[in-house]
This record gives structure tokens, C-alpha cells and sequence, in this order.
């Protein structure tokens, strides 16, 4: 089955009881049992509920992996990843990613014993290099958040298979639309589902989507253990989201190549991080391992001026200054002060995130009227 096809029907059936078209929101925490252990598959919305299981099937199909796992938001499914690891294992990870989850790895599991290595991960032997007997974890981001640096998913699944660790990626940015990870040799692929998947600024969720049965076994005991579960309602919104994942996809990347190009082209602007650009240093792995290129771009204005940067961050008129990504709507952002404020200041300028870089999540909107709101601000 093609992908838009399966973004409207995987996972979905009529309902059972009445052939509603639309899987209905199961509102309910408790299911009746005729004996002690007689149930129709449901004891406790917790463990399981339909409507839920309708989105779990779903994902797992838009990500051609054969379990998908919901959670309260994309960090709860990151925190249950970190509630495999013992203490005394190790993770290599990406330098750039998500602030949220640098500060989950190190304010939170390293007090449990984990320990974590952040490496460049565009030059493969410093994940070589960082590895060890104990490392039971290699953690990506592509593309990464704010820089859009793409890493080699099948290159890194190699270096993960040889030395027997569990290997994930946060496909966030790209959606399932554009990358399968598991596809390329991931054993977990992770989703802030509050981004594209629900796509209208309306959910906070996370999911996880494994193939191998008993990863998802022990994944299912932790989301039922540590309870960070959705309700049906968000796993409606998000089934209605997912309809027109295939659409909004391809409009977000058509948009972000006309942004881009007209940044790009500015003289104002300094420098421009989107994939899709033929001088971006990882172009060829995006084209082999991505079939877009996304509406995600950050960049920076000539001078490196905080005060100009600022002025643009407060002068959008479509473009809202807010936190988050992957709405129909565009959003513009300062990653050093918001999304990426729990890095140390230091860290963030070794990896290359400047004081100054802006990041865009550009939207569905008609691409003139895009352009014409950065013109003004950049004026
Ligand atoms: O916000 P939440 O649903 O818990 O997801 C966390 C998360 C995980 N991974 C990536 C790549 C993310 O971008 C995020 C959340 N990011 C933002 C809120 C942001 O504006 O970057």
C-alpha cells in the first residue's frame, strides 16, 4: 500500500458496535468484565484503550514497523527508551538535538548511572571512537534540532549491529513521510507526535515504533508501569491529523525550498541550515536516505548581531515567535533562549548553535505571503 493511502485507512476499522467510519473516542478509564479475567481485550485504559490502539497501528504502519507504542508526550517515550538501560551503560548520542532531551539524558538518567556521550556524528569514527563494552544505546536526531545537520542512518545501524547495541532515531523533524528509519536499520524509531503527525497545534504526544516483538514487549511493561500514557481524545486529534500527513508534507517541503531559495539569496542573511541546499555538507545523504527535505530551516543574519536577530524574532507577522513545530501554521523561534535553553551556553557554541540562530517551521500558508512577512522583518 502507497503511503497516502495507508495515512488514511492503517490501523483504522469500523467500529465493532455501530460501523462508525471515524474511530470513535473511547472516553472511558474502565471496561466491564463479565468474569474475574472474561474481557474483551480491555481491563484499564492505562494498559490499553481503542482508540489508542487505533493510533498505535497507524504509526506502526507509517513507519513499516510492526509495534507501535503511544506516550503522553515525546519525552515520556524518550524517558521509557532510558528505562531500558541499567546503571553503568552508556549512550553515544548526537551533539545537537533537541534541548529536552540533552537535559532528560543529563539532569535525569545520569543521576541514575547512565552516562551519556555527545559526539559529531557527521564524521562516523567519532561514534567509533566513543563507543565501548558498555554502550547499549547510540541516540540520533535526522535532521537534527535546531541545525538540520542529517546523519547516515544505515551507517550508524552498522556501527550499532557490530557492537550489539539497541540503535534509535528521533525522525521527528522528518516525519515518516519523508525517512523510515527502522527501514534503514533502526531497532526504535522515536516521534514527538505533538509536530507533524498531529500537524495542527493542537496535541503534545510521543510515540515509539520497533519491529522486534520482545523490544516491544518490555516497552509496552514500562508505558504501563510509568503510566505516561495518552488520553483518547489526543489520539483522536491525531488520527485525524494523520489523514493528511501525505499533503501537508509535501506542501511543507514545496514552502521550505521557496524559503530557502529566498533566504539564501538575501543579503542580510548569513547562513542557511536546510538540507535540501546543494551546499548543505550532508545534501547527498539527505537525498539518499530522505525522499524530501522538510519545512524545517534555521539560519543567521550577517553581522551576528543579537539586536538584529531580535528585531526579526519580534517583526514576523505570520510567522508567531512560540516553542514547537510541524503546525499548518509557520512558527519562528530563537533556539539559545527557548527550545535549546538547558544546554549550557558553552556546549551549544562548541556544537555550533550561535546565540543568534533563528529557527523556522515553515507552514502550509501560501508561500508569497511567507516570503513577503521575512521581507519586511529582514527590512
Ligand atoms: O514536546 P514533546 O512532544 O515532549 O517532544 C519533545 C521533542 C523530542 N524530539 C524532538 C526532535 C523535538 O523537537 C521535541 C520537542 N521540540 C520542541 C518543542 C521544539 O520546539 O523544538
Amino acid at each position: 500500500m502507497k503511503f497516502g493511502t495507508k495515512a488514511i485507512h492503517a490501523g483504522v476499522e469500523p467500529d465493532p458496535t455501530t460501523g462508525a467510519i471515524m474511530t470513535p473516542i473511547y472516553q472511558t478509564s474502565t471496561y466491564v468484565q463479565a468474569a474475574p479475567g472474561d474481557h474483551k481485550g480491555y481491563e484499564y485504559s492505562r494498559t490499553h484503550n481503542p482508540t489508542r490502539t487505533a493510533l498505535q497501528n497507524a504509526l506502526a504502519a507509517l513507519e513499516n514497523g510492526r509495534h507501535g507504542l503511544c506516550f503522553a508526550t515525546g519525552m515520556a517515550s524518550i524517558d521509557a527508551i532510558c528505562k531500558l538501560l541499567k546503571p553503568g551503560d552508556e549512550v553515544v548520542s548526537t551533539n545537537d538535538l533537541y534541548g529536552g532531551t540533552y537535559r532528560l539524558f543529563t539532569k535525569i538518567f545520569e543521576g541514575y548511572g547512565v552516562k551519556f556521550r555527545f559526539v559529531d556524528m557527521g564524521d562516523l569514527r567519532n561514534v567509533e571512537e566513543a563507543m565501548t563494552p558498555n554502550t547499549k544505546l547510540i541516540w540520533t536526531e535526522t535532521p537534527t534540532n535546531p541545525l538540520l545537520r542529517i546523519v547516515d542512518i544505515a551507517a550508524l545501524a552498522a556501527i550499532a549491529k557490530k557492537h550489539g547495541c539497541l540503535f534509535g532515531v528521533d525522525n521527528t523533524f522528518a516525519s515518516p513521510y519523508l525517512q523510515n528509519p527502522l527501514d534503514l536499520g533502526a531497532d526504535l524509531v522515536m516521534h514527538s507526535v505533538t509536530k507533524y503527525l498531529g500537524g495542527h497545534s493542537d496535541v503534545v504526544m510521543g510515540a515509539l515504533v520497533v519491529n522486534d516483538d520482545a523490544l516491544a514487549e518490555r516497552l509496552a511493561f514500562i508505558q504501563n508501569s510509568s503510566g505516561a500514557t495518552p488520553g483518547p481524545m489526543d489520539c483522536f486529534l491525531v488520527l485525524r491529523g494523520l489523514k493528511t500527513l501525505h499533503l501537508r508534507m509535501q506542501r511543507h517541503c514545496e514552502n521550505g525550498r521557496v524559503i530557502a531559495d529566498y533566504l539564501t539569496s538575501h543579503p542580510k542573511v548569513d547562513k542557511v541550515y536546510w538540507p535540501g541546499l546543494p551546499t548543505h555538507p550532508n545534501h547527498e545523504v539527505a537525498k539518499r536516505q530522505m525522499r524530501g527535505f522538510g519545512g524545517m530551516i534555521s539560519f543567521t543574519l550577517k553581522g551576528d548581531s543579537m539586536d538584529d536577530a531580535k528585531r526579526v524574532l519580534s517583526s514576523t507577522k505570520l510567522f508567531s515567535l512560540a516553542e514547537s513545530l510541524g503546525g499548518v501554521e509557520s512558527l519562528l523561534g530563537h533556539p539559545a533562549s527557548m527550545t535549546h535553553a538547558s544546554i549550557p551556553r558553552e556546549e551549544r557554541l562548541r556544537n555550533g548553535l550561535a546565540d543568534t540562530l533563528i529557527r523556522l517551521s515553515v507552514g502550509l500558508e501560501d508561500a508569497e505571503d511567507l516570503v513577503e512577512d521575512l521581507r519586511q522583518a529582514l527590512g
